[in-house]
C-alpha cells in the first residue's frame, strides 16, 4: 500500500521523485552489450532471435532513436559514464579514459557511490579497468580465459588456439559445442548472478554495471546459438554500396575485421559466402548475449529486486554488416551511431494492472485539472508511464542526468546532456530537436528527419559533407548535400552544428 501511495504522489507531481522519496532508494542494473546495433526483435528485426530483451522491452520504454556520441567502444563508454561530449581531443578512440581526457570529472558510478550506492562493474564497462577505478565500491571484475595470451578472443577449439598461438591470428568466428560459461559472457553472467545475490543481502542500494562482450568480434559463441539460424536463409545488407555522391572521407577499410584469418586484405570486399557466415555469427552472438540478459532478469525477479530496480539495456554503438560496403563501426553513418536503449522502471511504478490503471487515471486527472482545456469534455488520453516505444531523439550523454533525475539526486554542472525522464513517463513525449554523434574529424547533426555529417580540418573549415533525408531514404543511399533545393537546410544544420561545437 505504501508503494501505491507513493506511485500516486509520483503521478500527481508528473515527475518521478516518488522513486527518490521512497524510503528504500531504487537500484540500477545497467547492462551494456558491446557492438549491439538495433538488431533485436523489439526493434523490428525479423532476422534475430532475442526473446529475453524483447520481453524486457514489452514492459519498458524502448528508445527507437537513441544515438551514441562516438561510434567506438572506449570513447562511447567514457562519454556516457561522464555525461560529457566528445571533441576532437576528448574521447576520441577505443583507448579513451575518463581520468585522462576529463580529469576531475565525476563518473556516474562514482557520484552514486558518494550518494550511498554500492557501485560495481562486472565485465566490459570502461575500456580500462584502471580508469577511475577508485570510483567503484569494489575493483572491476573481469573474466579470465585459460590461456591469457589469447585475450578477449577467447577461442575454445584446439585448432583455433593452436593457430593463434603460432601465427597471432585467428578466425573471426567460432562455434564450439561448450556451455555458456566456457566463453566470457557466460562467466560474466555467472558473476553478475552471484553479485545480485550479495546485493540482495546488503542493506545498501546498488548501481550494478554488467558489460557483455558479444556481439563484438570475434563471433565466438556456443554452437547452440549458431544452430538457432539457417545460414542459407540469412539476407545480406540491402544497401551494399556507398551512397551516391558520398565524399571519399566516408569510406574506411574496416581494419578491425581484416586482421582476422581469412578476411580479404584492403581494398577487397568480403565475398558473399563469407558475409553470410559473418552475419550468422553476429546474430548468434546477439542471441548468446540475449540469453545472458535473461539470466540476470530472472534472478532479479527471483530475489524480488525487480520491484525496486531500474533496468537499463544499452549497446555502445551500432555496427555495419556490409551496409555501404562497410563492416564494424568507426563511421558517422546511421548504422554505426544508432544503438538500442531500453529502460525499465521499477515494477512498483509501471505495473499495468491495478496500479498502472490508477497511475494512468491519476496522471489524466492531474493533467486535466491543470490544463486550460480541462473545461472541455475531451478526455486526456490515459498514459502508460514506463511502457512504450519512444520515437523522440535521445543521445547517450543524456543517460547520466536521466539516472540522477530518476533517483532524485542533484545534477552536476559537468553534464552536457538532458534527462529524458519525460519520455519515460510518456513515451510519446517529444525527444531532442537534434543529437550529435561524432567520429574523428566528422561531426554529425541528426534531427527527426535529417542527418548531416560535416568533416572539419584543423582550422575548423568544412572539407566534406553528407546529408541524408531519413524520411525518404532511411538506409542513406543518396547524399543530398550538393543537391539543388537543399542549400538553406544545409546552412541551417551547419549553424546548429557550429553552435554545438563551440559549446562543448
Ligand atoms: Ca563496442
Amino acid at each position: 500500500m505504501k508503494n501505491l501511495f507513493l506511485t500516486v504522489v509520483c503521478g500527481l507531481s508528473l515527475a518521478c521523485n516518488a522513486i527518490a522519496s521512497d524510503p528504500k532508494p531504487a537500484n540500477v542494473l545497467f547492462i551494456m552489450i558491446d557492438d549491439l546495433r538495433p538488431e533485436l526483435g523489439a526493434y523490428g528485426s525479423t532476422a534475430v532471435k532475442s526473446p529475453n530483451i524483447d520481453s524486457l522491452a514489452s514492459e519498458a520504454v524502448l528508445f527507437a532513436n537513441a544515438y551514441v556520441n562516438v561510434p567506438v567502444c572506449g570513447a562511447s563508454r567514457a562519454s556516457m559514464m561522464s555525461g560529457i561530449r566528445p571533441t576532437e581531443k576528448r574521447f576520441v578512440g577505443y583507448q579513451a579514459r575518463i581520468d585522462e581526457d576529463a580529469k576531475g570529472a565525476e563518473t556516474l558510478f562514482g557520484y552514486l557511490k558518494k550518494q550511498g550506492y554500492y557501485s560495481e562493474s562486472i565485465g566490459k564497462i570502461l575500456h580500462f579497468s584502471e580508469d577511475s577505478k577508485a570510483d567503484w565500491s569494489t575493483p572491476p571484475w573481469n573474466p579470465t580465459g585459460k590461456i591469457k595470451r589469447i585475450g578477449h578472443r577467447n577461442y575454445q577449439s584446439a585448432e583455433n588456439i593452436a593457430s593463434f598461438l603460432k601465427n597471432r591470428v585467428g578466425p573471426a568466428y567460432e562455434a564450439a559445442d561448450v556451455p555458456d560459461n566456457h566463453y566470457f559472457d557466460g562467466m560474466i553472467a555467472d558473476q553478475a548472478l552471484a553479485s545480485l545475490e550479495s546485493a540482495s543481502e546488503r542493506d545498501q542500494p546498488f548501481f550494478m554495471a554488467v558489460g557483455f562482450l558479444k556481439p563484438h568480434l570475434p563471433f565466438t559463441v556456443p554452437l547452440r546459438y549458431w544452430d538457432l539460424y539457417n545460414e542459407a536463409d540469412i539476407n545480406l545488407a540491402s544497401n551494399p554500396l556507398m551512397p551516391m555522391g558520398a565524399p571519399r572521407q566516408a569510406i574506411h577499410s574496416w581494419g578491425e575485421l581484416r586482421k582476422f584469418d581469412g578476411i580479404p586484405k584492403a581494398p577487397h570486399p568480403v565475398p558473399d559466402a563469407m558475409a553470410k557466415k559473418l552475419v550468422h555469427g553476429y546474430l548468434a552472438s546477439v542471441s548468446y548475449s540475449d540469453a545472458q540478459v535473461g539470466k540476470l532478469l530472472a534472478k532479479l525477479e527471483q530475489l524480488n529486486l525487480d520491484d525496486n530496480t531500474i533496468v537499463i539495456v544499452a549497446g555502445d554503438h551500432g555496427f555495419s554488416l556490409g551496409e555501404h560496403g562497410l563492416w564494424v563501426k568507426h563511421s558517422p553513418f546511421d548504422v554505426a551511431t544508432r544503438t538500442p536503449l531500453i529502460v525499465k522502471l521499477p515494477t512498483a511504478l509501471t505495473e499495468t494492472s491495478t496500479m498502472g490503471r490508477l497511475l494512468g487515471s491519476t496522471l489524466s486527472e492531474s493533467t486535466l485539472s491543470k490544463s486550460t482545456l480541462s473545461k472541455r469534455d475531451e478526455p486526456t488520453p490515459i498514459l502508460n508511464p514506463g511502457v512504450g516505444v519512444a520515437e523522440g531523439l535521445v543521445e547517450f550523454v543524456d543517460i547520466f542526468p536521466t539516472v540522477l533525475e530518476l533517483l532524485g539526486k542533484p545534477m552536476l554542472p559537468q553534464l552536457q546532456g538532458d534527462s529524458f525522464v519525460s519520455q519515460l513517463l510518456d513515451s510519446s513525449a517529444p525527444g531532442k530537436a537534434a543529437v550529435f554523434p561524432r567520429w574523428h574529424a566528422a561531426d554529425v547533426i541528426k534531427t527527426d528527419r535529417y542527418a548531416m555529417t560535416e568533416w572539419f580540418d584543423q582550422r575548423g573549415q568544412v572539407t566534406a559533407r553528407m546529408l541524408f533525408d531519413h524520411l525518404n531514404d532511411p538506409s542513406e543511399s543518396v547524399n543530398l548535400a550538393e543537391h539543388k533545393g537543399y542549400e538553406s537546410l544545409v546552412t541551417e544544420l551547419h549553424e546548429q552544428l557550429i553552435v554545438l561545437r563551440e559549446s562543448r
